[in-house]
């Protein structure tokens, strides 16, 4: 495991006043007082699980979901008390240990019911996930749901304590596909035998942008770090505030000839006598080798990143000579320039979201 790199003077800046006001806010508007379970699974989308999810209680959220079973323990070595959902498969043999650290599990075939009835354990909460049309996990067939509910209500092993589904497009213009997701899932759920303490199916874009399919619990993921599920495709209903950046130092400089090669391959190579400054970040940061030709800002200006970004250092042209320590901001706000993680996500042809959860352990965290 890479361990955080913190005598280098790389890092990323969370924000966490930023996220504790956007969950306030989101929370504010939702129309029928649903519970937030704030999303921290990949290190809280790589803001932090642990700092994420407590400022996201505070806040107001009531629970939090996680993408595995130690994302989970790790919370509850956190002392983090609330709820806990993992979203994804949990294999069977685990059952005991998230029912001994009070985890909830997402069950996706009855099987695992059974399979899980034979463990030794007190009291396991499960949510039933159906599959409305995301088509990763989660039950299709009602008749093979009715067994699930019919094994719960029996075993008393089992707290059924959820069900819920995922949407594939909800952040997208046209709601066709949302809506027949949500009729599949309504008509899929409809009269269960089990009163369920949480319904749930929004994920941040079906928060912001749907109405009515809140049921009773959010899953709030990408639009408390203040990004827009969308990207730029639909505007945001409300200001959300970004909590992350990342910046990093100016380690070396120097004035290059004209014709002067740089980094891997040589394929950048001086137009005339240039100010080529080193910064310590580089792919194995998450920083990705097709970030090349892409801007930073120091001192408020935007300098492009030449040549190929190596493992551990990239190389930036600069219009003048700056000292080392100079600041260099990667994505965020320097000067009265800001670089969004949506450029970099277009630039790079991707999502914000995977722009963010690729930046390493390596990276320092520091909270504001
Ligand atoms: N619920 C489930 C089941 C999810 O998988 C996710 C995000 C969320 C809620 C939160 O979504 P949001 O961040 O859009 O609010 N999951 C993923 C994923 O698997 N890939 O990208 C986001």
């Amino acid at each position: 495991m890479l361990s955080p790199s913190i005598h280098r003077p790389s890092y990323i800046e969370v924000n966490l006043e930023n996220i504790r006001q956007n969950v306030k806010n989101i929370k504010a508007h939702l129309k029928n007082n649903e519970e937030i379970f704030a999303v921290v699974k990949a290190n809280g989308y790589s803001h932090g699980a642990v700092e994420a999810g407590r400022v996201a209680i505070e806040a107001g959220a009531t629970g939090l979901c996680v993408a595995t079973l130690d994302e989970g323990l790790s919370l509850r070595e956190a002392d983090i008390i609330e709820p806990i959902l993992v979203l994804g498969v949990t294999d069977v043999k685990y059952a005991a240990l998230a029912a001994q650290q009070n985890i909830s599990l997402t069950v996706a075939q009855t099987d695992w019911l059974k399979e899980a009835a034979r463990e030794n354990f007190a009291t396991l909460k499960i949510h039933l996930k159906v599959d409305s049309g995301m088509g990763r996990i989660g039950f299709t067939n009602r008749e093979e749901l009715l067994q699930a509910c019919k094994i719960l209500q029996k075993d008393n092993h089992f707290e059924a304590e959820g069900i819920f589904t995922h949407f594939a497009t909800a952040d997208e213009v046209d709601d066709s596909y949302f809506q027949e997701q949500l009729h599949k899932f309504k008509k899929i759920t409809a009269d269960l035998p089990i009163d369920f303490k949480y319904k749930h199916v929004a994920n941040s874009a079906t928060t912001l942008w749907r109405d009515d399919s809140g049921f009773n619990m959010v899953r709030l993921g990408i639009a408390m770090y203040g990004l827009n599920p969308s990207g730029s495709a639909i505007e945001l209903p409300y200001e959300l505030k970004t909590a992350f950046s990342l910046h990093s130092e100016i380690v070396f400089i120097k004035e290059v000839e004209p014709k002067t090669k740089i980094s891997y391959g040589a394929t950048y190579e001086a137009q005339a006598e240039e100010w080529i400054a080193t910064i310590p970040l580089g792919y194995a940061d998450g920083w990705l080798r097709r970030m090349q030709g892409f801007e930073v800002l120091v001192d408020g200006k935007r300098c492009p990143i030449v040549g190929r970004v190596c493992m551990d250092q990239l190389m930036i042209k600069v219009p003048q000579k700056y000292d080392v320590g100079t600041q260099v901001t990667l994505l965020g706000k320097n000067g009265n320039d800001t670089i969004t993680i949506e450029s970099a996500a277009e630039y790079a042809g991707t999502i914000n979201y995977e722009i963010i959860c690729s930046l390493s352990e390596r990276l320092p965290r520091i909270y504001k």
